[in-house]
């Protein structure tokens, strides 16, 4: 029996649904989604299976120009995830076409990218756009790169994702596959755990949401009734956010808790305890280990790099 196995990358602006599309594709939420842009902080690998081959999907930060040492770091370890990557799959969002943003990254796959990597186009969010409109915007983006492929998506709903999993898997090398084929991420279970509890901050606090917060996860113990007790810290940069993060009288906190605990309970399959703290650090953002936890390199994130 002849194996295939290999990387896709996703990648795209901020918001496009990579991770959406990772979870569809996996079967299982292992990255977490939001209306907000930059949700995703750094690569996350989630395996799909397609007959004989194994697809390894990696998930990146959205694509922008970049600002802040978080920000740099963020979207050098995207580019990194792209390079490494068998296919590469860019995202762009049909509402919104060949944004200056999407044109950016065009210019970073011819720039940063070895000749001849293959590239895809899936063009995401068909469910917001009128038939038409995709003909020319189809036109428009492989005018403007060769693509070897375009799909048209809705990673929501999952219209054309199937015909997109299948043409991926006949592109992946022969070869043994990568990860046990029951495994789904290969995100240690703590780093799950802190993104489920930002995911849930970010989705309670709207607008409000400090872009200065990071969770960890400080502690986590199985114990021997078969539940799992896991200490987590939000940090935060100022007083203030801390104020906004706990809510009047602690109830945005507790209401964070209580759907995070869910969450990571089914994720589990049993019973979590789930302990926050919120912790004001001002200088967070220059912690080296700040970004390992997250999965980044702190050099990335220098302005000289
Ligand atoms: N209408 C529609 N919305 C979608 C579709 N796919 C994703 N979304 C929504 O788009 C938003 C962003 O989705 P994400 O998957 O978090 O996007 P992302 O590209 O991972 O974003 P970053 O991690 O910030 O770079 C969410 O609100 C999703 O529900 C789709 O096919 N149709
Ligand atoms: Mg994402």
């Amino acid at each position: 029996m002849t194996t295939k196995a290999g990387f896709v990358a996703l990648i795209g602006e901020p918001n496009a649904g990579k991770s959406t599309l990772l979870n569809r594709m996996v079967g299982a939420k292992v990255s977490i989604v939001t209306h907000k842009v930059q949700t995703t902080r750094t690569r996350i690998r989630g395996v799909a299976m397609e007959g004989e081959s194994q697809i390894v999907f990696v998930d990146t930060p959205g694509l922008f120009r970049p600002r802040r040492r978080l920000d740099r770091a963020m979207v050098a370890a995207a580019w990194t995830g792209a390079a490494d990557a068998d296919v590469i799959l860019l995202l762009i969002e049909a509402h919104r076409g060949l944004t200056e943003g999407v044109q950016a990254i065009l210019d970073g796959l011819r720039d940063r990218l070895p000749q001849g990597q293959k590239v895809a186009l899936a063009i995401n969010k068909i469910d917001r756009v009128k038939a038409e409109a995709l003909l020319a915007l189809t036109r428009q983006m492989n005018e403007a790169y060769p693509f070897a492929e375009t799909f048209m998506i809705s990673a929501e709903r999952g219209h054309g994702v199937d015909k997109l999993r299948h043409w991926l898997a006949e592109q992946m090398p022969e070869g043994p596959f990568l990860y046990p084929e029951d495994q789904l991420a290969d995100l240690p279970l703590r780093m799950i755990a802190a993104e489920i509890t930002r995911e849930k901050l970010t989705l309670r606090l709207h607008e409000e949401l400090p872009y200065q917060l990071t969770v960890e996860t400080e502690n986590w113990e199985d114990r021997p009734d078969g539940s799992t007790r896991i200490d987590q810290v939000v940090y935060v940069a100022r007083d203030g956010h801390k104020g906004i993060v706990l809510g009047a009288g602690g109830e945005t906190i507790k209401a964070v808790g209580q759907a995070a605990r869910a969450e990571m309970s089914e994720f589990l399959g049993h019973k979590v305890h789930l302990f926050l703290q919120v912790k004001v650090r001002p200088k967070w953002l220059e912690e080296p280990e700040r970004y390992s936890e997250m999965g980044l390199d702190f050099r990335d994130g220098n302005p000289e790099a």
